[in-house]
């Protein structure tokens, strides 16, 4: 990531400096007042519609398939989750694998962001937690373990402290489970 980071740094720089040394370069000619008026309308209309058509492709490419505007599957499974200053409520302790579950957020005083986690923290999925809202999201475990809810957006001195737990059982073992 470093190394992108870098590289991207290199060619913008790059591009900035070939940039100023045409300004320079075009500095020392001359042309008329009208001529340039002329070249930057073009530039300025072609920036204008360039950036308004790239910006709708990028929404479009990224907010399509947007998991919180989608309705929950027929046979999912409801975890709620309340948020407060400073701790996360879970209604549900255990959930099985291969089965979707839709988290439910809410809040009981300020706004809240809550980040599924595996068991290596890498972040599953998130929403907001926000004070007279239910925001929603699914998700389905392929794995079992004991996953983690934890806050992303700093709401206070325990903001650290707000870690939620869930434990995620292969669906066949809860099945045996359900049979006893
Ligand atoms: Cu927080």
């Amino acid at each position: 990531m470093h190394a992108i980071v870098l590289w991207v740094s290199v060619i913008l720089v790059l591009i900035l400096s070939a940039i100023f040394l045409s300004v320079i370069r075009s500095s020392t000619g001359s042309a008329s007042a009208e001529s340039v008026g002329k070249t930057a309308n073009t530039i300025r209309l072609l920036s204008f519609w360039g950036a308004l058509v790239f910006g709708a492709a990028l929404l479009y490419i990224t907010l399509r398939p947007w998991p919180h505007a989608l309705p929950p599957s027929d046979d999912a499974i409801t975890v709620t989750v309340i948020g407060s200053q400073w701790s996360f409520e879970v209604d549900t302790e255990t959930v099985p694998t291969g089965k979707p579950i839709v988290f439910a957020l809410t809040s009981t005083d300020v706004n809240h962001g809550v980040g599924l986690y595996d068991e290596n923290y890498v972040l599953l999925n998130q929403a907001q937690s926000m004070p007279g809202y239910t925001n929603r999201f699914e998700y389905t475990f392929d794995k079992p373990g004991t996953y983690r809810l934890l806050c992303l957006e700093y709401c206070g001195l325990g903001h650290h402290e707000m870690a939620g737990e869930l434990t995620v059982t292969s669906s066949t073992a809860s099945a045996e489970l359900g049979r006893k």
